[in-house]
Parts: C-alpha cells; structure tokens; sequence
C-alpha cells in the first residue's frame, strides 16, 4: 500500500464516518468497520474516488471475530499507521436502581471490551515497526459523572484510564496515544441511548448549538498532522454553550 493505513471502528454513522471522511481526503487508505454492511457500502461513494477502501463487518463484541477478521488482513493492508477506536454507544439513561442489565453488557462490551478486542489485534504489528498512532474516542462522561450516566460514565473512564495505560505501555515503543473527549456531538448517538425515540433523542441537541462529527474529525485530522515528535495526548472538547456535563446553557 502506497498511502499510510487509518482503520476506524464504528465508521457507519457520526463520528466515525467524518473521521474515515476527513482521513481519506487526507491521502489515508481507508478501513472502515461497523456492523450495517450497507452502511459501510455507501460510505464508499463519500471518500474520494482514488483512495483504497477495505469495508470490514463485525460486532466488536464478538472477540473472535475481531481477531479473526483483524488477524488476516490482506497482506497490503496490515501495517496500519492510525487506529481510531470510536465504536461505542450509550444505552439507555436510568438511575442505578432500575438499569437494565441488558443496557450495561451492552456498554461494557462494545465501549470498553471491544475497544480492547481491536487493539488487542492490532497493537502487535504497531510495536513490531515501532510506529504507530491510536485515538481512543472516550467522552465528557469519562472525565465527570452525571445524573443517570452511571455506567455509560464508567465504559468511558474505563476508556481513559486504558488509555493512559496505553500511552505509558507503548511509551517504549515510540507509539502515539490520543484522547478525544468530546461533549455534545449531534449523531445518532442519542437515538440508540433512547432506543429509537426520535422526540426524545432531538431534545437532547435543542437550543444550542451542538458540536458537529465533523468537528471531532478536525481534532483528529490536528493530530495525525502534527510531527511525530508530537503527541496530541487528552482532548476535552465542547460546544461553546455547555460549561460542563450538566451544565448547558439552553434558550428557553
Ligand atoms: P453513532 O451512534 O452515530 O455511531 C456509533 C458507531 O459505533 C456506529 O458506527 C456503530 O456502527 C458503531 N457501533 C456501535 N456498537 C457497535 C458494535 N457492537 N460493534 C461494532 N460497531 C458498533 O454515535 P457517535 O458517532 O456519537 O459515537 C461514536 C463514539 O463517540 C462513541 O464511542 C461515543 O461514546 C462517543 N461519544 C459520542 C458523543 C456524542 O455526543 N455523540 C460525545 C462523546 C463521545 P453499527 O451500528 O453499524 O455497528
Ligand atoms: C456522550 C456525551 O454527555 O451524553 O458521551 O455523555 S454525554
């Protein structure tokens, strides 16, 4: 492979389709994964017609299928220079007392247990040529805890602490660690929280402006740019109008 390799996870929708966007204008060969096959199909007209393009679908919870699919990437497409691990979700918001079970599997499995599956499969060829960048995409709700946030909140301080693990393990290694921490990203994120609730999941980005995937993609793009001396470690980003998790300035 000519161009240097981004593999983004959860590239079907949000931030993980502007990131694979963003990566492929940049001249990356692109390997996108999710589980909506036809997702991953039309992402292809979306990147610009001279990148090469390698669709992968799987369930970053099935471990493996993860290493199975990862550990036999075509030969041209195997040493990866970026891995972008943004495949995750909430789901549901409700108080510890009545959470369902189901929601919090859900959560750990995808958010923390996947995120760990794919660098689990990828990391060892990243160490082998010694180079190698990984953006962990964590959250707000890594860095604070909110009312109802409960176990979403700790999927993704469990992503920050590993990511701080990360960079001091693969330290020697001379591998870059990045963390995205967004706040309120405008994606379908707040539909698969609320399970399909469109009235629901709308209010969530009403009066204010919320952030756009695109702007993510922008801090991804500042990081892959920067000379490799040059790690972008921890990133909290945020709409102008939200000061903190739970403190958004909404009109009324
Ligand atoms: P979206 O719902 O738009 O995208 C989620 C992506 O994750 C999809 O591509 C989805 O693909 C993929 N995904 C979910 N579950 C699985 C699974 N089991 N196996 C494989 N892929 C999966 O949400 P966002 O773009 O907003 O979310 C992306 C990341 O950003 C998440 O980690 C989220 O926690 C984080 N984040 C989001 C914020 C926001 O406000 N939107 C703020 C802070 C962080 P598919 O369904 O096709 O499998
Ligand atoms: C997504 C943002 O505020 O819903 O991680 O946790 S928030």
């Amino acid at each position: 492979m000519k161009n240097k390799i981004a593999l983004v996870t959860g590239a079907t929708s949000g931030i993980g389709k502007a990131c694979a966007i963003t990566l492929a204008k940049l001249g990356y060969s692109i390997i996108a994964t999710g589980r909506r096959a036809d997702r991953l199909k039309e992402l292809a007209s979306d990147l610009p017609a001279e990148v090469d393009y390698l669709p992968l679908v799987f369930d970053v919870r099935d471990r493996e299928k993860v290493l199975e699919i990862l550990g036999a990437l075509p030969e041209e497409w195997k040493a990866i220079d970026v891995l972008i691990n943004n495949a995750g979700n909430a789901h549901g918001m409700d108080p510890i007392q009545t959470g369902s079970l189901d929601d919090w599997d859900a959560m750990m499995d995808i958010n923390v247990k996947g995120l760990l599956y794919v660098s689990k499969a990828i990391i060892p060829g990243m160490t082998e040529r010694k180079s190698g960048m990984i953006i962990n995409i964590g959250s707000i709700a890594g860095k604070e805890v909110y009312p109802n946030g409960n176990v979403y909140c700790g999927s993704k301080h469990a992503v920050d602490a590993i990511t701080k693990g990360m960079r001091i393990d693969l330290n020697p290694f001379g591998l870059r660690v990045v963390a995205i921490h967004p706040g309120l990203v405008e994606t379908e994120f707040s539909l698969v929280r609320f399970k399909g609730d469109e009235k629901r999941s709308e209010s969530v980005y009403q009066g204010f402006e919320p952030l756009l995937a695109e702007d993510i993609a922008d801090i991804v793009e500042f990081a892959v740019t920067r000379p490799s001396h040059v790690t972008i470690a921890d990133v909290v980003v945020l709409p102008t109008a939200q000061a903190s998790a739970t403190i958004v300035n909404k009109v009324k």
